[in-house]
């Protein structure tokens, strides 16, 4: 038998991570893909739905080309999931027991929902920073699209090092990338700007993208970057609310809020009308909604606030909640 007919024998696993994916999804997947390739391992890339904005500009920018990313996971009998450890991120066509892999970073996740899988979760940034790391690992060579993507997903996914959970290893191999390419230095300010465009539909439209829901006590919660968060909710608040309560009515969700995330302020902008989510934001926060809308004191991303809400959740008993109500 020739080598090509063994290598065909051989079924690629299928690489993906959460429908929508993020900037640090995409990374994950072509980043992974790339080195498992190099250790001569055949990979296929699937993606469920559209970029964000932001995705779109680092592609734009650089001018990269990736594959369409269509593949079915019915057609393939080995799935490694990068960037997402939680079922209901995922295309619901994936079968969990067929998960032999995952490597993310957060720490409220469902990773004991896949018997097969070999788990790596560690509390960082960028689930990029475990990618990079297993590149730099393997002395096998990075090509400059995954460089490009890492990178930027490390950005992004610390608010260019701002956020709280932000690591030292994601400095560090921020800056082992940086030495194969360095990015302007304004790209950061750039890539951020990319995506304040929330004119006409493209503020729902931004609500529906980044959208998690699910877990314990059902909580949706939607999540924009931005600068100018106040002014948005000022001009804006009837049509947020207007597109939580139809969420919250769809997805059938005891709570449901937005969370803006306002980078020249370096706080949250909290936004919900529905008074059990008040509640339960104004008691793990120590803060108060006036009109609907309350400010935090701090910056946090939605996967710091979820543990939060679970622990306070968790401390309180569902008689006295179903009372509340
Ligand atoms: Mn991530």
């Amino acid at each position: 038998m020739d080598k090509t007919s063994e290598i065909e024998k051989t079924k690629p696993i299928f690489i993906t991570t959460g429908v929508h994916p993020d900037l640090d999804g995409l990374a994950c997947c072509v980043g992974y893909s790339e080195l498992q390739q190099k250790l001569g391992i055949k990979t296929v890339i699937g993606l469920v739905g559209g970029f964000d904005l932001e995705t779109k500009f680092v592609l734009d920018y650089f001018d990269l080309a990736l594959g369409d990313f269509n593949a079915n996971p019915e057609d393939f009998d080995q799935v490694i999931l990068v960037d997402t450890s939680e079922q209901r991120s995922l295309d619901e066509r994936i079968r969990l027991d067929k998960v032999v892999e995952i490597i993310d970073h957060r720490l409220l996740n469902d990773s004991q929902l896949f018997p097969q899988a070999k788990v790596q979760i560690e509390a960082l940034g960028a689930a990029a920073t475990l990618i990079a790391e297993k590149f730099q690992q393997s002395q096998k060579g990075i090509s400059q699209t995954a460089v490009i993507l890492l990178q930027t997903a490390i950005i992004s996914n610390t608010l260019n090092f701002k956020a709280h959970i932000t690591s030292q290893h994601d400095r560090a191999m921020f800056n082992w990338l940086s030495q194969y390419f360095t990015l302007p230095t304004d790209f950061a300010w750039q890539m951020f700007m990319a995506k304040l465009d929330f004119s006409g539909s493209k503020l729902t439209e931004a609500l529906e993208h980044d959208f998690r829901s699910g877990g314990l006590g059902k909580i949706g919660i939607a999540q924009i970057e931005m600068i100018g968060g106040a002014k948005l909710v000022d001009e804006r608040l009837e049509e947020i609310l207007d597109k939580l309560n139809q969420k919250q009515k769809e997805l059938s969700l005891d709570y449901i809020f937005l969370s803006i995330i306002e980078l020249k302020e370096g706080h949250n902008i909290l936004v919900t009308s529905d008074r059990l989510t008040q509640n339960l934001l104004e008691n793990v926060f120590k803060t108060n909604f006036k009109n609907n809308v309350a400010i935090l004191s701090d910056l946090l991303m939605r996967k710091e606030i979820r543990p939060l809400l679970k622990a306070t959740l968790e401390g309180t008993s569902w008689s006295s909640r179903l009372a509340s109500k």
